[in-house]
């Protein structure tokens, strides 16, 4: 009789009674040192160390214009507005994030599997990656609401499934990312320590999560023993500026007050060798558009 699958060990158990540290038990930077690819040595040095690095350039002007109008296309677009993958901000209405967007745009999936980024995440996850979410964060100026302190990969385990912290995201700047218009933070170092959360899944969770996160919420005695502990940078870039951030850096950013949107495309690539089976801390698995279930590596044209 076929046995059935074997559940992989849960690494990282959370969503319990309590809050707990755990520490890392997975390898930062996958491939092994002086693995090719678009990634300078220095580069993956500081990302082993911090959890994250800013590439200056990862595409050209020209090339921001491109997906700044694709973006533009994306958010006029009553079909996405009705489309369940576009969240709204919870006061003003305006799309928040719309996901998906490697599937919903061809300019987006190119670039995706443009070997400037796919090529550096194989770097990272030293295997085949395909992409687990994609998303734009629009955060419009005049009062769009940030994202509060969160690791992605608690959520990714508990919600998605995904066994290792074999994932990595890329932000890439559509617009000028200052520190005053809700950038992104990072706590340097932070992706060394697993926060285990507090607090069961409640279910259909991602209905809420994806406008203000609930389940998942390091307490601020955590937080601030992590602020103290690894203190917090902001990223900011000109328009084509990436940072790469690793699945378990805690990360956050603010509500944005100017004038100036803050919008940026991320990319979530998985290690095709860390599947998701079940989730291993919520009652159902979150949908696809979400969580991706097309497992086949992203493929990048030659050259
Ligand atoms: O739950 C998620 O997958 C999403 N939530 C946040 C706050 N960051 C990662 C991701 O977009
Ligand atoms: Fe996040």
């Amino acid at each position: 009789m076929a046995s059935a699958p074997t559940r992989p060990i849960d690494l990282y158990p959370t969503r319990g009674a309590e809050e707990v540290l755990i520490g890392r038990k997975d390898p930062v930077v996958w491939s092994a040192p002086g693995t090719p690819g678009p990634f300078w040595a220095r580069e993956l040095e500081d990302y082993e160390r911090d959890g994250f690095v800013t590439v200056e350039e990862l595409v050209t002007p020209d090339e921001v214009a491109g997906l700044r109008a694709e973006l533009d296309r994306l958010v006029a677009d009553p079909a996405v507005r009705e489309d369940e993958r576009a969240i709204v901000e919870p006061h003003s209405r305006e799309i928040r994030s719309v996901f998906e967007v490697h599937r919903m745009s061809e300019v987006f999936a190119r670039l995706a599997a443009d070997p400037r980024v796919a090529g550096r995440a194989r770097q990272i996850l030293g295997s085949e990656v395909y992409v687990h979410q994609s998303r734009v964060n629009v955060k419009p100026g005049f009062g769009a609401s940030g994202f509060y302190w969160h690791s992605d990969f608690e959520t990714w385990h508990a919600e998605d499934g995904l066994p290792q912290m074999r994932t990595v995201s890329v932000s890439i700047a559509l617009t000028a990312n200052h520190t005053t218009n809700g950038s992104l933070m990072i706590m340097p170092g932070s992706h060394r320590t697993f926060l285990s959360c507090a607090g069961e899944t409640p279910k259909d969770n991602y209905k809420r999560s994806l406008r203000m996160q609930d389940a998942g919420t390091p307490s601020n005695e955590a937080l601030t023993t992590f602020a103290d502990a690894c203190g917090i940078r902001q990223c900011t870039g000109a328009p084509g500026s990436a940072t790469w951030f690793d699945c378990n850096a805690l990360h956050g950013s603010g509500d944005n007050i100017t004038p100036y949107p803050r919008s940026n495309v991320f990319f979530v690539f998985n290690s095709v060798e860390n599947r998701p089976e079940a989730p291993f801390a919520a009652p159902v698995r979150r949908p696809s558009f979400i969580a991706s279930r097309d497992f086949a590596p992203v493929v990048s044209p030659a050259g």
